[in-house]
């Protein structure tokens, strides 16, 4: 709010000074320019700096949802909550103008256009990756073990607790498949074939590959000799990678400077890519 405040009072002191015969330069050239953005649920802000210019084009998106993490197109309209500005300043500024917690004093906006209205249009495009050594296919929609997390991010398919990356052996092309019944370790949810899940032959734990009886042989979930259930209804913590890219563009954009008026019809803001790099953990629900 204090930023706000500010840049109205920056805003009327140019108006007073700048309408007495300045030529008002206004090029909205921002192509050579990166999108960037920062901030946080509450207030997130893009921006482009076209630094040659000191010029700056940026939205202020006050929106109290987490952004980046959902494949997703959404429109917001500009206005009183939404608020793009197209500004000139005295010398050029960087990105720590929009992004420092502390408005600067410094350089001086000698020119600010809000819009008034139009739409900005915020497409998020997420890659997920579970890391276990399959080409899984992000536009399916198999969930083997039904828990909630796709084939192509669980890391573990068949939900046995045996991660696919532990089960699929040396050769991806080739999958381990132990009890050679044409169904992979990864997707076999007994894959010694003895009558007991393996998901049941840890022992009570959450890792069977630590449960081994006979060392000569293996794990017990290996092992058809080693038939002792000890029943886990629980799954094991997953994770995953997630990427996000994000693409800007805001349309029928009507900017207001006093008397002035610019309409953009259609401004491509740019794009981010991996704007979000992280590791999602989640342990699902175990559902029988
Ligand atoms: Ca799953
Ligand atoms: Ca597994
Ligand atoms: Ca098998
Ligand atoms: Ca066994």
């Amino acid at each position: 709010m204090n930023r706000i405040v500010a840049l109205g009072l920056l805003l009327v002191t140019c108006l007073a000074s700048c309408d007495d015969g300045d030529v008002i330069v206004t090029t909205f050239d921002f192509e050579d320019a990166n999108l960037q953005v920062c901030g946080e649920p509450g207030s997130y802000v893009f921006f482009k700096i076209n630094s040659s210019t000191a010029e700056s084009l940026s939205l202020q998106l006050n929106t109290t949802e987490t952004l980046f993490l959902d494949n997703a197109t959404v429109d917001f309209d500009l206005g009183a909550s939404n608020v793009v500005n197209y500004r000139t300043y005295s010398e050029t500024i960087t990105s720590s103008y929009f992004c420092s917690n502390v408005p600067p004093t410094s350089p001086l906006v000698t020119i600010d256009y809000l819009a008034t209205s139009g739409v900005a249009t915020l497409i998020t495009t997420l890659v997920l990756n579970d890391n276990d050594a399959l080409e899984e296919d992000p536009e399916s929609t198999i969930d083997t073990d039904n828990d909630g997390l796709l084939n192509y991010f669980d890391f573990d398919d068949d939900g046995d607790n045996v991660p696919t990356a532990v089960e699929i052996g040396p050769d991806p092309d080739n999958p381990q498949d132990t009890d050679g019944d044409a169904m992979p370790d990864y997707l076999d949810i007994d894959d010694d074939n003895d009558g007991v899940l393996t998901r049941n032959e840890a022992g009570g734990g959450l890792d069977p590959t630590q449960m081994i009886t006979d060392p000569t042989v293996g794990p017990d979930y290996l092992n058809p000799a080693v038939a002792t259930p000890v029943f886990v209804e629980m799954y094991r913590e997953h994770s995953y990678n997630l990427r996000s890219s994000i693409n800007l563009f805001l349309s029928n954009v009507v900017f207001v400077n006093g008397e002035e008026q610019i309409v953009q019809e259609s401004l491509d803001m740019g794009n981010i890519q991996d704007v979000v790099d992280t590791t999602i953990t989640i342990t699902p629900k175990f559902i029988n």
